[in-house]
């Protein structure tokens, strides 16, 4: 087979000659091909059947015990001019990256069977959707872009239609951590991936295109790719306020996108609409607002933590269709994690007789892949061509002190601010230093494909006359106590926190001005069926004028990072914000 495109054909005759490859096949993503590849991939041991009555349609991968996650220090950004990829990404000079590359291509599908994946990323009929396409030499990597993708005939059709697609090539090569690069260049909307199976650095739709590619495709064509969810929360009266919200990994995104209401609001007829866990893209619309899509089909999650109490409709979605990757296994074959509170594990995610000296049964960045049209919560607003308005952007981290639990910007500038200079601890299970405080802007910090200085400046450019912008929001779910016990519950009850935005977007609460923005004033954030004591709320709702010049110091610190890049609009926000302290 090949495309009614010759570019195309092209392009995937140079890499089949190259990596001599055995074979090529164009993929469809029809139910039949899928069948085929699983049938295959259990026959090489690369899936394992789950428990056919618990989990019908459902497999284990365990990936190579050196391939376990996404790989920053040696992801690059290639662009033609160094500081174009900035501070915030590696970068290597294309010439030298695409000869490396080469040298590792060469010969590398020996043996194998060279798969060509279109795919497209938004709905397949929504002028917000950009599309690629993936060589890989991944079964693996084939049935998780299905999953996580438009992916196939419908997608190849668009790629034809338009005549411009992003290029990704990968093979997992070896698996040699010695020789694993993950490249992008940004101005030929081209990825190359090779030495790893895993995730982030194998299924090239999501992290490198959806991320780093189109945030730099996004800044030339004047729209937004973000770590974002989104959600939609729908009152009593039946009408839906979308939120987008950017956090940090280890935050609880997938959590919150799929949040369950307390019962008093779930009484009252108050839902929770899940349009995407990890990924944004957003663009103003005629009326002025910015519109969002989640570029993604499916949801590859972390599994461990994911519990009934954590996330029920998570767990809910897991139980068919699904793709498990590096979870341990009950003796009846069930997937287990550590979080869940039932079964006991007797393989761990290497296939091992389960021994704590091995350290978790499954492993901490272990995964689920599974389509979003599983999720009880799935809304077909996903599938809107145009997208979602969105009401409000919501920016959090991880912050034991310090950051109360939630604050409404002054404006958007003050909003970018807030978002440039947002920042999370580092947890134990991460790093092993705790409490570390990382700035991590926008939640950006990995995937941002270009110089974080342009970067803030195309945020604050969406700032025109006629734009009705959503307001912006900073959470932090995670504050202490002196005896290093949360203060706020978290989990569905963050669905108090969303309700006061909501107030606030609608205007019927006032909130409270303080220097580094509005809070919540005393009695507006509802606190029915809630046992939280006033001092508590008191603490969670505490502005520290002292602590917080110290932070306005070290926000400042960091933006001086990026030199003259950075606007001096956000030097002069933090101004604002440092006169308001004193
Ligand atoms: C993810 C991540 O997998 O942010 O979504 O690492
Ligand atoms: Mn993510």
């Amino acid at each position: 087979m090949s495309s009614q495109l010759p570019e195309l054909n092209a392009w995937i005759h140079t890499y089949a000659s190259l990596t001599e490859a055995d074979q090529v096949h164009w993929c469809d993503g029809s139910d039949e091909e899928n069948g085929r590849l699983v049938k295959m991939m259990l026959d090489t041991g690369d899936l394992m059947a789950l428990n056919p009555s618990s989990h019908p349609n459902c497999f284990l991968h365990r990936s190579s015990a050196s391939d376990v996650a996404r790989v920053e220090h040696l992801t690059f950004v290639c662009s033609k001019n160094r500081e174009d990829a900035g501070p915030n990404n590696h970068w290597m000079d294309p010439a030298e990256a695409k000869a490396k590359m080469d040298a590792l291509y060469k010969g590398c599908m020996k043996g194998r069977t060279l798969y060509v994946v279109p795919y497209c990323m938004g709905p397949i009929d929504s002028p917000l959707a950009r599309c690629g396409v993936e060589i890989t030499d991944s079964p693996y990597v084939v049935i998780n872009m299905r999953l996580m993708t438009r992916m196939g005939a419908a997608a190849l059709a668009r790629i034809e239609r338009e005549a411009s697609f992003v290029k990704g090539v990968h093979s997992t090569g070896d698996l040699n951590p010695d020789r694993r690069f993950i490249m992008h260049f940004p101005e030929e909307l081209g990825i190359q991936s090779f030495g790893s199976g895993y995730g982030g650095n194998a299924l090239l739709g999501k992290k490198c295109h959806a991320l780093r590619i189109a945030s730099w495709q996004a800044r030339q064509e004047g729209w937004l790719a973000e770590h974002m969810l989104i959600l939609g929360v729908e009152n009593p009266q039946g009408d839906t306020h979308y939120i987008a919200a950017a956090f940090p990994s280890a935050c609880g995104k997938t959590n919150l996108a799929m949040l369950i209401p307390p019962e008093g609001y779930r009484e009252a007829g108050w839902k929770i609409w899940t349009v995407g866990d990890d990924i944004c893209w957003m663009r103003p619309g005629a009326d002025g607002r910015l519109y969002a899509i989640n570029p993604e089909a499916g949801y590859f999650g972390v599994a461990p933590g994911t519990s009934a109490k954590t996330n029920p409709n998570a767990l809910a979605m897991l139980n068919d269709s699904a793709i498990f990757t590096n979870v341990a296994v009950t003796a009846d074959n069930q997937p287990w994690w550590e979080g869940l509170p039932d079964g006991v594990p007797v393989k761990d995610w290497q296939g091992r007789d389960v021994d704590p000296a091995n350290g978790p049964a499954a492993h901490p960045n272990s995964r689920f892949t599974v389509s979003a049209k599983r999720c009880p919560s799935y809304t077909a607003k996903a599938e809107d061509p145009q997208g979602v308005p969105l009401s409000a952007i919501v920016f959090g981290g991880r912050r034991e002190s310090l950051v109360p639990l939630v604050f409404e910007a002054r404006d958007w500038k003050h909003g970018v601010l807030v978002g440039a200079g947002m920042a999370s601890e580092t947890t134990a299970a991460a790093t092993g230093a705790v409490g570390v405080v990382r700035r991590d802007s926008m939640a950006m910090k990995p995937f941002a494909g270009y110089n974080f200085g342009d970067y803030f400046a195309h945020w604050l450019s969406f700032d025109v006359a006629g734009a009705q912008l959503p307001k912006i929001f900073h959470v932090n779910w995670f504050r202490k106590n002196a005896a290093g016990k949360f203060l706020w519950p978290g989990f569905g009850d963050n669905m108090r926190v969303l309700e006061w935005m909501i107030q606030r977007v609608e205007g019927t609460a006032s909130g409270r001005v303080t220097a580094i923005g509005t809070l919540p004033d005393v009695g507006e954030l509802n606190r029915n069926g809630l046992a939280l004591t006033d001092a508590d709320l008191e603490t969670l709702l505490a502005v520290d004028t002292l602590a917080w010049r110290t932070e306005v110091g070290a926000i400042a610190d960091y933006l001086e990072e990026f030199g003259e890049r950075t606007p001096q609009a956000l030097f002069d926000e933090l101004e604002k914000t440092a006169a308001a302290l004193l």
